[in-house]
């Protein structure tokens, strides 16, 4: 092997990633799928930024058209102030990586210029080896479920997941829809995984996801919906993704970009895994204050994997700290990172920025057990990377 770092820095660049969690739609779902430099502007990280930053009025900012609200977070976040948050460094990555240079220059002339490029999502996809991602369907989003009607996206590529988020938030409307649906019925429950069946077979989901707050963990073991739905996710062979720690609407002004951190008790997650040894349990949680608990809790329940960074934790110096502590005490089992992008091209930035991050942990690591007279081979990094970016992906989803 000629060099280490640079060895693992191509394997990084060079092998495919499948994102198991993002807001992505294919063009075909037309409102939903977002892409291009102004919706990168309108990202809701930058949004928070923008509003705590300045004195702006809030109701009246979120009156704006889109390009009237990337104009202003352009002039105000990197124009007037040094970009220099993750956020901020985030579009910077993707205005380089396409060669755009946008130093000196309003809104309006760099949106000129990246409207040009005309870029698509597969040609996103390609520039980052992205060969699979999981979009975040709701299947109580009548608008949006419509969309699975006529499936004409390449479903290989966009996968399905679906979000149960509105049966512990707004339960009422999740049974009048699926009473829509579903005409013979038992009970609420049964209604429930009908409905679950129906939406299934629509869209072929390769997992269920929960995002909960502290409250939301703490009573989940005790909600009446949740023992049939972990059987019937054990009936399809599919996970369920629970992302845990938000707290909803801190500043609801703010609207999605209101939301913050609650704080959690992990115990409970145990308790899920213990009881429900049979279901397969994904999680990423919010707070840092949680990882070190999380990562242990891995090498506890064979049933579950932690995957990503989720929000406010894919922060460089977070990650840096938390990744070394995944592979110390869980060595290659994991999934790392998912980029939970709701703008195709912030693939051009979130993607890069973690490979980074991984090139440096997995070198130092790398190095440690060469110093040990362990012979690592090119074939051998390449099958650990493998395994990080795509490999455990699969395997914990069951796909072929
Ligand atoms: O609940 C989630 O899946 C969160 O990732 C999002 O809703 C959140 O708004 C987000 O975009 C975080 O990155
Ligand atoms: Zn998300």
């Amino acid at each position: 092997m000629k060099n280490l770092k640079q060895t693992i820095t191509e394997i990084i660049n060079g092998t495919e990633i499948f994102d198991i969690h993002t807001h992505l739609f294919p063009a075909a779902f037309k409102k939903y799928h977002l892409s291009g430099i102004s919706e990168v502007l309108n990202y809701h990280y930058l949004i928070a930024e923008l509003l705590t930053t300045t004195n702006i009025n809030v109701k009246n900012f979120y009156k704006l058209t889109k390009i009237e609200k990337a104009n202003i977070i352009w002039e105000e976040l990197f124009k007037k102030r040094t970009p220099i948050s993750e956020a901020c460094k985030g579009v910077l990555t993707i205005l380089s990586e396409l060669s755009i240079d946008y130093m000196f220059k309003s809104f309006d002339e760099i949106n000129t210029e990246y409207s040009k490029l005309n870029l698509s999502d597969l040609q996103i996809f390609k520039i980052i080896k992205i060969s699979k991602i999981v979009m975040t369907n709701n299947p109580f989003d009548k608008s949006e479920w419509q969309l699975f009607k006529n499936k004409n996206w390449d479903t290989n590529k966009y996968l399905a997941s679906l979000r149960l988020d509105d049966i512990l938030i707004n339960l009422d409307k999740c049974l009048d829809i699926c009473k829509e649906n579903i005409n013979n019925f038992d009970n609420d429950n049964d209604l429930i995984i009908k409905y679950l069946d129906k939406v299934y077979e629509e869209s072929k989901p390769v997992y269920a996801a929960l995002s909960l707050n502290g409250l939301q963990l703490n009573s989940f073991l005790k909600n009446k919906f949740i023992p049939d739905i972990l059987k019937w996710l054990e009936r399809k062979n599919i996970p369920l993704s629970l992302l845990i720690g938000v707290r909803r609407n801190v500043n609801k002004d703010f609207l999605l970009a209101g939301d913050g951190i609650d704080r959690i008790d992990l115990r409970h997650l145990s308790e899920i895994c213990n009881q429900y040894s049979n279901n397969k349990i994904l999680c990423s949680c919010l707070s840092f204050n949680d990882q070190h608990e999380l990562t242990v809790l891995a090498r506890k329940h064979q049933n579950l994997k932690i995957f990503g960074f989720w929000w406010f934790m894919n922060q460089p110096s977070l990650i840096k700290l938390i990744l070394n502590l995944r592979i110390e005490l869980l060595g290659l089992n994991f999934i790392p990172q998912h980029s939970d992008a709701r703008v195709t091209d912030q693939l051009l930035y979130k993607w890069p920025h973690f490979k980074a991050l991984l090139s440096k942990v997995l070198y130092n690591h790398y190095n440690d057990i060469k110093l040990k007279n362990f012979k690592i081979s090119e074939n051998q990094i390449s099958d650990d990377v493998s395994k990080l970016f795509y490999i455990n992906s699969k395997n914990f989803l069951n796909l072929s």
